[in-house]
């Protein structure tokens, strides 16, 4: 017996550290919110590392209850795992530890939802669900094309997570939304072998009917968003998209068959305000909302 088991608190009741009412136990879940705190291929401003811990804090200033969807965290079934252990500075054991975490989940047949950590991490949860679902689409929300061979030598940058994408899924199974920045040579290369959508979200509506039936992924790089709304993220770029578009596109999205999503480079650090924080807390509130919607 531990010191644990044999002390007893009686009526005194522990709030425990999981993201806003998602205390489903953990076997019985059909959602899994995974943090990865790293953010070792940051290129310009890092800070994300701390995405997971403070996004489980501040969502204590978030109701559980959606009133926009009528829906409530509390009687969904979503587990919160905590975070990962993960390395710093060595982005490929990082992206192996998400690898095997995610197809941990998969095998269980939970639905993995990976808060980030810098955007490399995708690249291992791609990896894994490949493996169990080969015909596997990727849905991409970004600022940013990421499709650079590699940035300073680094082939596993963030810069580089939908290159690496496509080297496993190869051409027309990418599905990229909002991009404004890039080199010219990505975007060529995106619009030559990507479903691209740049500068707006315009086309999510036709996804349906593109994909059908096909198991998708979700990669949500929050910079998407319009920096007067989401200023706390390591590369903020002007021309975004607002929460509501982005909700509404969501709100497509969660009618393909959506096996895996992440959301990723929310840096609280660079938006003291905690708005940043607050607004991802929501939209991962929504966002969990609408795919339980679609598989309860
Ligand atoms: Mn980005």
């Amino acid at each position: 017996m531990t010191i644990n088991d044999a002390f007893a608190f009686g009526d005194i009741a522990f709030e425990k550290n999981v993201f806003c009412g998602c205390e489903h136990p953990l076997n019985a879940a059909r959602f899994v919110i995974l943090g990865a705190p790293f953010d070792g291929t940051a290129s310009f401003r890092p800070g994300a590392r701390f995405a997971p811990s403070s996004m489980r804090r501040d969502s204590w200033g978030l109701e559980s209850y959606s009133p926009q969807l009528d829906r409530d965290l509390e009687e969904a079934f979503i587990a919160d795992a905590g975070d990962l252990e993960m390395p710093y500075g060595d982005a490929k054991a990082a992206i192996k530890i998400v690898k095997e975490a995610v197809s941990a989940l998969l095998n269980e047949k939970k639905i993995p939802v990976m808060i980030g950590g810098d955007h490399s991490l995708t690249t291992g949860a791609i990896e894994a669900a490949l493996v169990h679902y080969p015909e596997l689409h990727l849905i991409h929300f970004d600022a940013h094309t990421d499709l650079r061979p590699d940035y300073l030598g680094d082939p596993w940058s963030h810069a580089s997570v939908m290159r690496r994408c496509y080297d496993l899924l190869g051409g027309g199974r990418i599905h990229s939304f909002g991009i404004r920045s890039g080199l010219k040579g990505e975007f060529l290369f995106a619009k030559e072998h990507l479903d691209f959508h740049p500068f707006h979200l315009e086309g999510v509506e036709n996804l349906k009917a593109l994909v059908g039936d096909a198991p998708v992924y979700v990669t949500i790089d929050l910079d998407v968003l319009d920096p007067s709304e989401m200023p706390g993220t390591g590369t903020p770029e002007a021309g975004g998209v607002s929460f509501q578009e982005l909700l509404k596109a969501l709100a497509h999205v969660s009618e393909l068959k959506v096996i895996g999503t992440d959301m990723m480079e929310l840096s609280p650090p660079l938006d003291l305000s905690g708005a940043s924080t607050a607004l991802a807390c929501k939209l991962l509130r929504e966002w969990l909302l609408l795919l339980d919607l679609h598989r309860s």
